[in-house]
């Protein structure tokens, strides 16, 4: 079928049920500009969507040389031709007016429009001048997960290789890098086991912390196809709010936030207890059972419901669908990856799978979700805190791999500690030992923790500051050089999504102005340093996308991301293809440990793992030893409690996240007119109960404060748990009308710096803060105007009636 819905209206549109096992059928969404008919449309050129990491297959329309809409691609085996609310109109906001069209330069303490040579040559300039005073160290990356593979490879080798720096990350770090690190925790490598065809088989659907509903709408819209057919499955929802994920669960589970071990250490008592256990798989592939079982034996239903503040009974149910399924799928995203002991919660969920042998299977899947839409890529690349090819930076001979590859000296490229994550970075800037810092398609004045102390680091003079981005955003006001970078549409690429479906995207338009794409910016960067390998030749050896794709397939070869079986022209027309791709798999990987074997032994393994509570790095011959044939590891945490936990002072429980209209710091979804619309301002969710204690009323404007700063948003009443407040952390002030003596409304301004000792990710979502009302609201009602999301109770009043 085909569908022209109103997106905004029903962000998830009408069902096509089907049946357990069978085919989730096609539906063809689209969304052209108003007055263009299909007939008018000049081209369809072949992409996939870049607002979330689905990786939906997405044709674009061009028409005179600009984008006129979007049609999903029937063909694509993520969307079956259907296409996200965002996808639908964001496309809008590569014609913004404002769009980045020439580069800016600091020059008396002002930005001011300039050429190409000036602001090269003025990064160039200070490169060369810290490299010679300071070393390599002075120098760090702070990159994406919204670029291409061959942005990212071509940046992971002029930083680790070219420049020789350990200070490369990406903002992958505040979203999947626990999901990279609970898998290499488990598995002994990054790599998603699963694959999105699983919904079509599970009986059981467990969603951790994942609001998928609204963040990644089409692998909601083949749940809730699942659930309007014959056979539906079981849906276990663990979150703190009433998502529309919870809605439509059998069981749901609102833990107190911060405490998602207790609970996942909870349902493996009962696991455990009632012998939902598949010895002969956890004897035959596994490592760490008896740990985990003295370790869950601690963890008795009442005990868990106490310190989650859930009713003992809710545990038990819960536990007994997903300890019975019989095709359990589970997922799990950022109410995991961003509370508090992000990375031991993340690997109970795959200690589930273990124990219950449910691995490899259709239906039998674990997704730790990514988040943007490339930043697998990110990782596999070794753009992020990784190094390529998923090798281990602690192996000798995987760095001796690198060199070859790169035609460089082993000891070029740094390996003394794992990359430098960001946060950390950001403290060596604070310190300055860092003194330049190049930012690539990321908004850290908006998007990292308590954005004062952010601010105060990216502004101070001694930081010289490279922003390349479309916008000219919160980050690149504070910049010295900012750089125009070509845009999705603009530019040509793959990009890999959750279930390691790589996509081609093909450049449909050209960029605004004097804009380029950021591999042309790197590759030029890298042509004006000079940068050679050791024969002399130049580094990187490529000048364009599909010959840095070409060295990345060289370089994956052989690793559990093999992209060797690929090739742009093997993508084109097709429906994406999931690595591991090569001679064996010349079709791709639907999913991985079929066979019960992992990519662990201690020769190949990407990490030999850290202790789940302090982070500490395992030594290589610890590993060897706990795990010499390369088995999955089960391993278990103790539960402790958050740092920061509600007090009389900071009574309520501070959660941040997302909205489904809107796409981070909104740079794109802000300048998108249906989007904006649909929730222009920010707002804050409260219960019912705690909205009357304190005398609030719906759009009422409420005070949030923490000890790091505070910020004004308008109430939205919902069924929320009482003692937790939940603020979108989207809206931070580019497109306020009045900045001057305004207040804040960025979450972060109230987020603390602190981070999951094992992944470095930092913690939005376990904070203490206090309400207060301030009076009446001004504007419309807050929130989401349109769609059907988080439940919202209007009858609340306000003590003065407001
Ligand atoms: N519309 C939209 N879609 C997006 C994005 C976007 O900005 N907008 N961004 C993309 C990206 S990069 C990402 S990373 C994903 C994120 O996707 P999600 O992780 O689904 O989104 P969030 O809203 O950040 O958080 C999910 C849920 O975690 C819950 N939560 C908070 N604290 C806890 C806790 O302690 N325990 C538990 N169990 N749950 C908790 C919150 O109530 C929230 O509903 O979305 C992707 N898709
Ligand atoms: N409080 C709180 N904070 C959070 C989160 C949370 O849940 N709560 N979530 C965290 C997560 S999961 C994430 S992923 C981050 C996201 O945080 P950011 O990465 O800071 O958010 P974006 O707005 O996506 O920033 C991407 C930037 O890249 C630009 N851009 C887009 N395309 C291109 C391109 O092709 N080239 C270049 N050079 N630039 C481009 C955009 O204009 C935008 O400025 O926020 C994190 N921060
Ligand atoms: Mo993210």
């Amino acid at each position: 079928m085909t569908e022209t819905r109103d997106g905004i209206v029903e962000p998830w549109g009408s069902r096509t049920p089907y049946g357990r096992g069978e085919t989730w059928p096609q539906r063809v969404d689209t969304h052209l500009q108003e007055g263009v008919r299909p007939d008018q449309v000049q081209r369809w050129v072949q992409s996939a969507a870049v607002l979330h990491s689905n990786g939906d297959g997405i044709d674009i329309a061009v028409r005179d040389g600009r984008i006129v809409g979007v049609r999903g691609r029937a063909v694509d085996r993520v969307n079956h031709g259907r296409v996200d609310v965002k996808d639908l109109f964001g496309w809008q906001a590569n014609a913004a007016r404002d769009r980045l069209t020439t580069p800016l330069v600091r020059r008396d303490g002002r930005l001011v429009e300039s050429d190409w040579d000036t602001a090269m040559n003025d990064i160039v300039g200070h490169s060369r001048r810290l490299l010679s005073e300071h070393g390599p160290s002075s120098i760090g990356f702070y990159t994406s997960g919204q670029l291409f593979l061959e942005e990212y490879y071509t940046q992971g080798v002029i930083a680790h290789g070219a420049i020789g720096t350990n200070h490369v990350d990406g903002n992958t770090r505040l979203c999947t890098a626990t999901a990279g690190e609970a898998l290499k925790e488990s598995f002994g490598c990054d790599g998603q086991p699963g694959s999105y065809a699983d919904v079509d088989h599970a009986d059981v659907i467990a969603l951790y912390g994942h609001n998928v509903a609204e963040t990644q709408t089409v692998l909601w819209m083949r749940m809730l196809d699942r659930l309007a057919g014959t056979d539906p499955p079981a849906i276990v929802c663990v979150d703190p709010r009433p998502t529309p994920v919870a809605a439509r669960a059998t069981v749901h589970l609102a833990p107190l936030p911060g405490t998602n071990v207790a609970l996942m250490n909870g349902l493996l008592h009962e696991i455990l207890r009632h012998d939902w256990v598949d010895h002969a798989y956890v004897e035959a592939h596994t490592v760490g059972y008896h740990e985990l079982r003295k370790r869950v034996a601690e963890f008795p239903p009442e005990r868990v419901a106490r310190i989650c503040r859930i009713e003992a009974a809710e545990l038990q149910r819960a536990a007994e669908i997903i300890g019975t399924a019989e095709r359990l799928l589970s997922t799990v995203l950022q109410g995991f990856y961003q509370s508090h002991q992000a990375t031991a919660a993340a690997v109970q969920v795959n200690n589930v799978h273990l124990v219950r042998g449910m691995l490899g299977k259709p239906g039998c899947g674990i997704l730790q979700m990514n988040g943007q839409p490339t930043a697998e890529n990110t990782r596999e690349c070794g753009a992020d805190g990784d190094l390529a090819g998923f090798r281990n930076w602690a192996n000798d001979s995987h760095i001796a791999e690198l060199a070859e590859l790169w035609n460089l000296e082993p000891l070029q490229i740094p390996h003394y500690g794992p990359p430098t994550h960001c946060m950390q970075m950001l403290r060596y800037a604070e310190e300055g030992t860092l003194r330049m810092l190049w930012v690539t398609a990321t908004n850290p004045a908006v998007s990292l923790p308590e954005l004062s102390r952010i601010r105060r680091i990216l502004a101070q003079p001694r930081l010289f500051l490279v922003v390349q981005d479309i916008f000219l955003t919160e980050t690149a006001e504070l910049a010295d050089v900012v750089l125009p970078a070509a845009a999705w549409a603009e530019k040509t690429g793959t990009f890999t999504n959750t279930d390691r479906t790589v996509h081609i995207s093909e450049q449909a338009i050209d960029p605004p102005g004097q804009a380029r794409s950021d591999l042309e910016i790197f590759l030029d960067y890298a042509r004006r340093m000079d940068f050679r390998d050791k024969d002399g030749g130049p580094l990187p050896a490529w000048n364009s996308a599909e010959e840095a794709f070409e060295a990345w397939k060289r370089c994956s070869a052989g690793r559990p991301c093999d992209y060797t079986g690929l090739s742009y022209e093997k993508l084109r027309g097709g429906s994406g293809i999931q690595w591991p791709c090569n001679d064996e798999h010349p079709d791709g990987t639907e999913r991985l440990y079929a066979d019960g074997k992992f990519w662990a032994a201690p020769d190949y393994c990407e990490a030999y793992g850290k202790d789940l509570i302090t982070g500490a790095p395992l030594e290589p011959t610890e590993y060897r030893a706990m795990n010499p044939h390369g088995k999955a590891i089960i391993k278990a945490a103790e539960y402790v409690p958050a740092h920061e936990r509600p007090s009389s002072e900071y009574p309520f429980a501070l959660i941040t996240g997302r909205t489904v209209y809107h796409f981070h710091t909104r740079t794109k979804t802000g300048r998108t007119p249906e989007l904006n619309a649909a929730a222009p301002q920010v707002w804050v969710e409260i219960s019912g109960a705690d909205a009357r204690r304190l005398g609030i009323a719906a759009s009422d404007l409420v005070e949030i404060r923490t000890p790091r700063g505070c910020v004004l948003a308008a109430a939205r009443i919902t069924e929320i748990r009482s003692g937790v407040v939940f603020l979108p952390f989207h809206y931070g002030y580019w497109d306020r009308p009045s900045q001057a003596g305004g207040h804040h409304r960025a979450a972060n301004e109230l987020t603390l710096t602190d981070w999951d000792p094992v992944s470095k990710q930092p913690v939005f979502k376990t904070a203490a803060a206090a309400l207060r009302r301030v009076g009446p609201g001004r504007g419309p009602a807050p929130g989401p105007v349109g769609g059907p999301t988080a439940a919202v109770i209007e009858d609340v009043e306000g003590t003065d009636g407001s």
